[in-house]
């Protein structure tokens, strides 16, 4: 019998427009869905480019208008991967046109607007998801699953850090990532957000409170000589302008299960690409977990027999863990993309079924309570309340 046909328009080709259309080209071929996912339209405001965008990435037409990509019967899900400060406005406008809706991270970039998206979409029936592509990586979800079944016993520390190095260089020019206005918040917002996203989903608790600590050290940058939303590749004008967010942020926290947290995000970190990596004490044993080397899990157990304690490494490539069956065989690694692929199938999954998929809108909007009240603390120089 043939599939049900959903239809695809993806909202923004550039670095997470390109990382979801591989996605949706790649699903299919390695899982089997209950719907076949069509890459109806892609959107973007540049016509030459989101035209040249849609070849490559193999989209059936283009468009420029998003409004009225989402008027269309024929849409059924709206896949948002636009900056940050447009999120809230095209999610609330899908949703109130009854699609389903993909949205990049974060949700919005206030907790008054990432709570108007959450609440707009509850009980309407319609798939909502928020990307925190990370918990789709093969390593991540077994760490979850190992915490939950109860092998590390209670946990008492989760302890991360989210470091880069693509702006140290200070004649990186304003890219909308250093824009208040557009991004919410700096590195605080880009990779605190996915610390905060794995230890919810990796120990199944909420935040209660925070204190956090910000610095901005590159006050002034050049400004874009070209408009980009990319990482690499940009022009700089010869003026100068205001870096608007935090360079770095750091926070301390306590959680809802009595663990306590340490957290650090950083873009100014000389020689750390993508080091998201963290580590969580329990009662029993413990897990490090580092994105650079994400098809493995450095596991201590405290029952090994005396002799044969220490860290162990798990290939989180075998057949029995998270999503792996659908690729290759043991220790055939996968990659940053499969994260993506691995998101979209459970996405497809829950629009195929009519079930939920997480993390929701839900998710996002508790991820945007925590990362606000780390930065009120931050201007307050005090802990900060981080619950509903
Ligand atoms: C840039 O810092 C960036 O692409 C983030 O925006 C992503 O969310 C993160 O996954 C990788 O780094």
């Amino acid at each position: 019998m043939a599939k049900r046909q959903v239809n695809i328009a993806l909202i923004g080709y550039q670095f997470m427009g390109k990382a979801h259309s591989n996605a949706y080209r790649q699903v299919g071929r390695f899982f089997d869905l209950e719907v076949e996912p069509v890459m109806k339209v892609l959107v973007g405001r540049n016509e030459e480019k989101v035209k040249a965008a849609a070849e490559k990435f193999g989209w059936q037409e283009y468009a420029t208008d998003w409004e009225e990509v989402i008027a269309r019967d024929d849409i059924d899900i709206i896949d948002i991967g636009t900056p940050n400060d447009t999120h809230a406005l095209i999610t609330q406008k899908a949703i109130a046109a009854g699609k389903h809706v993909l949205c990049e991270k974060p949700l919005a970039i206030s907790v008054e607007d990432a709570k108007a998206s959450y609440e707009l979409a509850k009980g309407k029936g319609l798939v909502n998801g928020i990307c925190h592509n990370y918990r789709f990586a093969p390593a991540i979800a077994l760490a979850q699953q190992m915490v939950s079944s109860g092998k590390l016993g209670a946990i008492r520390h989760f302890r991360g850090v989210y470091l880069q190095d693509w702006i140290v260089d200070p004649s990186v020019p304003l890219v909308w990532r250093l824009d208040k206005n557009i991004a919410g918040s700096g590195s605080h917002g880009d990779l605190n957000a996915h610390l905060i996203d794995t230890a919810r989903f990796v120990m199944g608790t909420e935040f209660s409170e925070v204190c956090g600590l910000s610095e901005t050290f590159i006050k002034k940058r050049p400004l874009l000589a070209d408009t980009d939303g990319g990482l690499t590749g940009f022009k700089s004008s010869d003026e100068m302008g205001e870096v608007t967010v935090d360079d770095v942020t750091s926070f301390l926290a306590r959680f809802e299960n009595g663990a306590t947290g340490t957290f650090e995000a950083t873009r100014l970190a000389p020689g750390r690409k993508n080091y998201n990596r963290w580590e969580i004490n329990g009662e029993k044993g413990s897990i490090v977990y580092n994105q650079e080397r994400m098809n493995e899990l450095e596991v201590y157990v405290t029952d090994d027999p005396a002799g044969l304690q220490g860290f162990h490494l798990v290939q989180a490539t075998e057949a029995e863990m998270p999503y792996m069956s659908a690729y290759w065989p043991v220790a055939h690694i996968i990659g940053y993309e499969h994260t993506f692929i691995n998101m979209v199938k459970d996405f497809l999954e829950a629009v195929g079924k009519g079930t939920e998929f997480t993390p929701s809108f839900y998710d996002g909007y508790r991820n945007q309570i925590v990362l606000d009240a780390v930065e009120k603390s931050a201007n307050a120089k005090a802990w900060a309340s981080a619950t509903l």
